[in-house]
């Protein structure tokens, strides 16, 4: 229960979803990504998300663009915390990703970050696994303090930029 399954809908979602396993890379959190479309091969979808929990995945992150129903599609199919990414594709640029994501009939939550939020998808991914894994739990506690670090340096940068 402590892995995170990555699924987008096609694999012209790559390059919006890599942030994702980056940041999970980065926090020492286990994960696999794979290709599965609700609409073009529904069927992977169900067995990928009725097979999550037993397999060892506490989250699933679900990346699709256009009307994006593949987070509600596995989320009909497990109990499992799912996170969309919406991506930005088409000519609503990933608005229409948003909104199907964030207005999800009740019954079947799913929760969403932003369109291309990949990154900050796995930020979360790992959040909700650090609930019951202590050594996420100090992962996600150390990228923080490099977070301020980074912050105080770039304060610097600036202020050297400005002369103050
Ligand atoms: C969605 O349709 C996918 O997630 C992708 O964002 C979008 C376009 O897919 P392709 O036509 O590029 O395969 O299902």
């Amino acid at each position: 229960m402590n892995k995170v399954l990555i699924v987008m809908g096609s694999d012209s979602d790559l390059e919006q979803m890599r942030p994702a396993w980056r940041v999970l890379e980065e926090l020492g959190v286990g994960y696999e990504v794979a290709v599965a479309s609700a609409h073009r091969s529904p069927e992977r979808v169900v067995a990928m998300a009725t097979g999550a929990r037993a397999a060892g995945y506490g989250v699933i992150l679900a990346g699709a663009g256009g009307a994006a129903h593949l987070a509600g599609v596995i989320a009909a199919h497990t109990t499992l915390p799912v996170v969309a990414v919406p991506i930005a594709v088409g000519t609503l640029g990933g608005v229409d990703a948003l909104l199907s994501a964030v207005q999800m009939p009740g019954g079947v939550p799913i929760a969403s970050v932003g369109i291309g939020g990949a990154r900050n998808a796995g930020l979360f991914a790992a959040a909700i696994l650090s609930a019951t894994d202590a050594v996420v739990e100090r992962q996600l506690g150390d990228f923080r303090e490099r977070q301020v670090a980074g912050v105080e340096e770039a304060d610097r940068r600036v202020k050297a930029k400005l002369g103050g």
